[in-house]
């Protein structure tokens, strides 16, 4: 047994010896004083004890909730616009309940203390009233039927199909970590297949790069057959990276989720956000960010401010360090960074020198420009 055992065991039996005496020095008092006289004595500090509960109870209740309020995401204004409806029904039950949770207490405490045992008084035997239960039984019933639908109702909105100018992004969970997925100028995206995935070549989703021939096994890994797969040029121009999602304030967001190997979970907390990631199945749900990153820098007063994606379900000894980070940037910032960035394919093939046509920074920054004016005026 380890020190720790024998220590709480010794605990254990001190605190079983203390409670032993004073029962016993209990049963002497009542002894020495008399029956009644004790027990009239225990009823009135047990029914004071039950308003010193309530009231230390309740200002405990209040006192935590001061305390921890400025560390929950409240104080701060949801940083989308499903966010916002979230945040009403949230506070809609946080009151309801918060009311029939104050009501309830000093009931059942404040009670306990005005009828305590008295000679003066005897019990009324109350045993059944339809009439009330039908009341608590329905009246919670219709309360609670209102907040799930509306619960339905946003769920079946965010789930649902995302608006004609949404932008698309595929976000892909792995052990331990995101990989995120643009579509290139043809604004699709390439297919994949898991069995391609390779990380030596940098295609960490198994993007059909080049026509590749899967020979298919069965269970005692005899090949039964092949199947051939062409490869598929959407995926050419695909953006993928590791560092941060880049979202695009006003510009609303289809994510595509997807994960590489266990159930994963896309967190959004900023967003109000959450949605498993499972592997073979993707799910989708959309939102629009409200405020850019920067924005929410003054919001928050904190300068140091990232939206963050976290794995919302426990996928291994890793799952800690899947913290994702969001920038949430203008339409401007946006095209900019997306110019910055190398096709995954053209980094795994990176064409030879000869081929590349030659450098024209003045061309390159004209079409930047252009594309800038055709954003701008998209999302007036
Ligand atoms: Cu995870």
């Amino acid at each position: 047994m380890t020190t720790t055992g024998i220590l709480l065991l010794a605990i254990l039996i001190l605190g079983f010896l203390i409670t032993f005496q004073i029962a016993k020095a209990s049963e002497y008092v009542s002894v020495l004083k008399g029956e009644k006289k004790a027990f009239e004595q225990n009823n009135r500090i047990n029914a004071f004890l039950m308003v010193v509960f309530l009231v230390l109870g309740l200002v405990g209740v209040w006192w935590c909730n001061k305390m921890l309020y400025p560390k929950t995401l409240m104080p701060y204004p949801a940083a989308s616009e499903h966010g916002k409806n979230i945040d009403t029904m949230l506070m809609i039950t946080i009151a309801i309940t918060g009311i029939v949770f104050v009501i309830t207490q000093v009931l059942l405490f404040w009670f306990a203390f005005k009828y305590q045992h008295s000679e003066k008084r005897t019990a009324f035997y109350y045993p059944h009233n339809n009439k009330l239960e039908v009341l608590w039984t329905t009246v919670p019933a219709i309360a609670l039927c209102v907040l799930v639908g509306f619960g339905l109702f946003y769920w079946f909105r965010m789930t649902g199909d995302a608006p004609e100018n949404a932008m698309q992004v595929e976000i892909t969970g792995k052990q331990f970590g995101w990989i995120y997925r643009y579509p290139g100028k043809d604004n699709t995206f390439g297919k994949k297949y898991y069995r391609n995935i390779d990380e030596a070549t940098g295609n960490q989703l198994g993007l059909l790069w080049t026509d590749t021939t899967i020979i298919k096994k069965d269970r005692d890994n005899n090949p039964v057959g092949e199947a051939k797969l062409k490869a598929d040029p959407a995926g050419f121009d695909d953006l993928v990276d590791n560092t941060a999602m880049y979202l695009v304030k006003g510009v609303p967001v289809k994510l595509i989720i997807n994960s590489r190997d266990v159930i994963h979970d896309v967190g959004l907390p900023h967003f109000r956000l959450k949605m498993d990631a499972v592997p073979g199945t993707p799910t989708t749900m959309w939102f629009t960010p409200q405020y850019t990153t920067e924005e929410m820098k003054k919001i928050t007063n904190n300068p140091k401010f990232e939206y963050e994606i976290s794995c919302d379900q426990m996928c291994g000894n890793g799952h800690y360090s899947m913290r994702g980070v969001i920038k949430v940037v203008t339409p401007e910032e946006f095209i900019l960074w997306k110019a910055k960035m190398k096709p995954a394919y053209a980094i795994a093939f990176p064409a030879p020198e000869a081929a590349k046509p030659a450098a024209d920074s003045t061309g390159a920054a004209a079409g930047v420009k252009d594309t800038l004016k055709t954003v701008a005026s998209s999302h007036k």
